[in-house]
């Protein structure tokens, strides 16, 4: 990053947060977001159960004090995430998300529940099916063989593996979203 244009980034971010700070009171004058009111925040509409299910873990990942809403603060650390985090930053946030029962390891089931959450939320055909495409990223990370992804594993092989990282972190498309949001929000001032 060059410092030279630092200050003009920064008045530019400063611009920028103001923006979704209006954005948010403006869809959420409470100040706090329910799960119904981010999916329509995101515009995640007539989603599969399985989808469904995916949206609510990342809502959760989100919603870091466990109250069941998205407070300003939580809603600023996930954009900040999703926007400017770091590779090894938005991982670890991953692998959060994708143990869905919280145990510490990613199995199998919650990797392909993933998997088909993501390709449902994107809508649009792949050549590998959800099964063969989990047991290729067992096959490359599951270093010792027992099954599951440890966090150990995850971070290590998916920061190694270029298909993996551009599949299992651009298929989020959160950052995708965001971004179709920004350019309604700019479209509007
Ligand atoms: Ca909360
Ligand atoms: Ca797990
Ligand atoms: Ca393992």
């Amino acid at each position: 990053m060059g410092n030279s244009s630092g200050s003009s980034v920064e008045e530019l971010q400063a611009c920028e947060s103001h923006q979704w700070y209006r954005k948010f009171m403006s869809e959420c004058p409470s100040g706090l977001l329910t799960f119904y009111e981010f999916k329509q925040f995101f515009g995640l509409r007539n989603l599969s159960d399985t989808s469904d299910a995916y949206v609510k873990t990342m809502f959760a990942t989100f919603d870091m004090n466990d109250d069941g809403f998205i407070d300003f603060m939580e809603y600023v650390a996930a954009l900040s995430l999703v926007l400017k985090g770091g590779v090894q930053q938005k991982l670890r946030w991953y692998f959060k998300l994708y143990d869905i029962d919280g145990s510490g390891c990613i199995d199998r089931d919650e990797l392909l529940l993933i998997i088909k959450s993501i390709r449902a939320i994107n809508g649009y055909p792949y050549e590998m099916s959800a099964e063969d495409f989990a047991n290729m990223v067992f096959d490359r990370i599951d270093i010792n063989g027992d099954g599951e992804l440890s966090y150990e594993e995850f971070m290590e092989g998916v920061q190694k593996d270029e298909m993996l990282l551009k599949t299992l972190t651009e298929s989020l498309d959160l950052t995708h979203i965001v971004n179709k949001i920004q350019g309604e929000i700019r479209g509007n001032q």
